[in-house]
């Protein structure tokens, strides 16, 4: 199927459907100027995830830990939200009932305007005290190098999810509950590797809902995707949503 056909294909089951389900990853942030992970400029390219993303590293090396997130807010600070992550809040707007999941800890969707994000990674807004409640919203404001606790003294950790850590779980039961219920499921800028993030793509086909891939390349979601669009999420979306504006 080529894109014109793919797109309006897709703005059709768009038009139709009661509820659309959105997953976002690194991709959708490209073209804000943000690395992805796995991509020629990776963020983790040529630097294990297990170094810097996991509580067994924070805990081994917080520092070295802090000074990869500080780069990360430092990066953060510089973006703004997309054309893409404009797109779907248009695209919010204009289908019957939508829900936007995201693995990216950047918050370009809520400040594109997204309400009611799904953040299953966490977000590198906030921190929290790794012995005591205190937690609080850093903005992208870099922190020192040994964040501290005001309250205790202890170390400050990025409210991100590390490998080998739980999903929060209400975004997870919220995450399972749109896959399940709704009746297209769209895959962005994610190369679905990342588990149980990648699950929910599946879970939603195997629920009957419409399957949509938009990404730069391929990944192993596209064999199982009905309709699957390769190329640029900045340029894809304002298209499938301005078709679907002019049914
Ligand atoms: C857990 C926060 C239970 C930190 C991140 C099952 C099978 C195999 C492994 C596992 C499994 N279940 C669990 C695991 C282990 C692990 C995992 O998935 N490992 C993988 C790497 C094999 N998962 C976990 O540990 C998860 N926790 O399972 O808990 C548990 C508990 C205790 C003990 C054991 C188990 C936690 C995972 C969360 C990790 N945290 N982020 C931070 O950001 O600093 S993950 C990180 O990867 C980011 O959140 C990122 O969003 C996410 C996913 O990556 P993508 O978003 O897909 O990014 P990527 O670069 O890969 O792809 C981008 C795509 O965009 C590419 O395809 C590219 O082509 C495309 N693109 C680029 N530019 C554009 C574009 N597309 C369109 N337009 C463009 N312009």
């Amino acid at each position: 199927m080529d894109h014109s056909a793919a797109i309006d294909a897709l703005a059709a089951h768009l038009r139709d459907a009661q509820f659309v389900c959105a997953l976002t990853g690194a991709g959708i942030s490209a073209e804000s100027g943000l690395a992805t992970f796995r991509g020629p400029d990776g963020l983790w390219k040529g630097r294990d995830p297990t170094e810097v993303a996991t509580p067994e590293a924070f805990a081994a090396d917080p520092r070295g830990v802090w000074e990869f997130y500080n780069w990360r807010l430092r990066q953060a600070a510089k973006v703004e939200p997309n054309a893409g992550h404009f797109a779907l809040v248009r695209l919010a707007e204009r289908v019957a009932g939508f829900g936007l999941v995201t693995q990216n800890v950047d918050r370009l969707h809520q400040r594109a305007g997204s309400r009611d994000v799904v953040e299953l990674h966490g977000n590198i807004d906030e921190v929290r005290c790794i012995s005591c409640p205190f937690s609080e919203t850093v903005g992208r404001r870099e922190l020192p190098a040994e964040p501290r606790c005001p309250n205790c003294g202890d170390w400050l950790r990025p409210c991100v999810v590390w490998f080998n850590e739980l999903l929060p779980p209400d975004a997870v039961r919220r995450a399972a509950a749109w896959a399940r219920e709704c009746d297209v499921f769209i895959s962005i800028g994610t190369s679905g590797l990342v588990w149980p993030a990648a699950q929910f793509a599946y879970d939603a086909k195997s629920n009957g809902a419409t399957l949509v891939e938009i990404n730069l390349e391929p990944t192993p979601l596209t064999p199982h995707a009905d309709v699957a669009l390769h190329g640029k999420c900045g340029e894809l979306l304002p298209t499938v949503v301005a078709r679907l504006e002019a049914l």
